[in-house]
């Protein structure tokens, strides 16, 4: 598996240097400056790429985009969408021209993946991300004040109301900044107010409309694909269930088996995130890597403990709920199986998705997840294992 580290671009306070210290050579990037929905133009490509390669010993290349996001407007179906389809296949068409085949992207409505505490204090002082379901509750029914929300959080309503009777006005701003923190570029964040125009214009969006939206898409793009060998990589929502009433469809193994039969080629994959799926009680994580193996593209490796209420906590790499060591024995059997298969593309991107923030990580201001420390540890980890199941079962590393 091809270790790769995210690098949100100049502005990451994580310097291309550390990539390589912590053992990857693939540059996982994206484009954050541009618009959503605007043309990623092959000059904008080439500036990235030079920047990545700036320094050859360092070995780096940019080997996966993560993400080519979706406007809105294709998620909901709204107006004519004609020139958005035009923009999107002409930024694949312009990144597979600059060698760049792996495009990650999601189609979660307004938020990202979302989280109510960033910094929750670990024993000795790490830094960890949680997600608490009262204080979400807290968020959807009381601030957000959402119809219908009470009855969703039944389990944790108490709670979410003690705890709001006791924040103060920064706790409830620093819940909504937080809630926020998943988006990763510099446009779309939302206040209440926004935050609410955003929900009505999905009023009429069922779960159903909204994987008929992303077949479309899928329709759309992946000849597209298919012609310049481009892997288009859906990440699943995380965590992996609807949000503030919005739709959310690809949460579970019935929702990855409807989307890659939607279009069935084989550039219409996945991004196999182990904590996105890890976050649902429902998902047999092993077992979904294995179901869908032919069609991951990009993973990430990480790690939930999840608790009764539905709240979780990002665990260290190889504990939590999720069997990492079983993971690892599938993608590795999945690159085997390729490799016998004679593709030229077997060896599959990876990264350490997030890590806790660690020592020296504290106060350094990197994005949420996003540590230098904390990741090179996962990555470390993760390399163990890929070594040793490696060496065991006889499978291609
Ligand atoms: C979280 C990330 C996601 C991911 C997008 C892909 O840390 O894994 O934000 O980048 O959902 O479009």
């Amino acid at each position: 598996m091809e270790q790769s580290w995210r690098w949100f671009g100049p502005d990451d306070v994580v310097p291309l240097h550390a990539i390589r210290q912590a053992g990857a050579r693939g540059v996982v990037t994206a484009l954050h400056q541009i618009p959503y929905g605007e043309i990623w133009t092959v000059d904008a490509i080439r500036e990235r790429q030079g920047k990545i390669g700036a320094d050859p010993s360092l070995g780096l290349h940019w080997n996966v985009v993560e993400s080519l996001p979706i406007h809105e407007r294709i998620k909901l179906a709204e107006g004519d969408l004609t020139a958005l389809f035009d923009n999107y296949r002409a930024s694949m068409r312009n990144l597979a021209a600059c060698g760049v085949k792996v495009i990650c992207y999601n189609f979660m409505p307004v938020v990202d993946w979302t989280r109510t505490e960033l910094s929750h204090a670990l024993p000795g002082g790490g830094r960890a991300l949680r997600f608490n379901a009262h204080e979400y509750a807290a968020f959807d029914c009381f601030m957000l004040q959402r119809p219908g929300a009470e009855a969703e959080h039944a389990a944790v309503l108490e709670r979410a109301r003690a705890w709001f009777a006791a924040a103060s006005e920064s706790a409830k701003a620093v819940l909504l900044s937080n809630i926020m923190a998943g988006l990763p570029g510099a446009f779309d964040r939302y206040d209440i107010p926004g935050l609410r125009r955003m929900l009505a214009r999905y009023s009429e969006v069922s779960a159903a409309g909204l994987r008929e939206n992303l077949a479309r898409f899928l329709r759309e793009v992946i000849p597209t694909a298919e012609e310049v060998g481009i892997r288009m990589a859906i990440h699943p929502d995380d965590p992996p269930r609807p949000m503030m009433g919005l739709p959310r469809i690809v949460s579970c193994a019935e929702d990855l088996a409807a989307l890659t039969g939607a279009v069935p080629s084989e550039a219409n994959g996945i991004t196999f995130c182990t904590g996105s799926l890890g976050a649902g009680a429902h998902n047999d994580v092993p077992a979904m890597a294995r179901q869908f193996a032919g069609r991951i593209h990009f993973v990430h490796l990480r790690n939930v403990a999840n608790e009764p209420d539905g709240s979780f906590m990002e665990a260290d790499h190889l504990a939590g709920d999720t069997d990492m060591v079983a993971v690892v024995e599938a993608l590795l059997a999945e690159q085997g199986r390729r490799k016998a298969a004679g593709d030229a593309h077997w060896r599959l991107p990876f990264r350490p998705d997030h890590g806790h923030e660690l020592l020296d990580d504290i106060g350094k201001g990197s994005f949420p997840g996003y540590s230098t420390i904390g990741r090179l540890k996962g990555l470390a980890e993760i390399r163990g294992v890929m070594t040793a199941v490696s060496q065991l079962r006889g499978l291609p590393i």
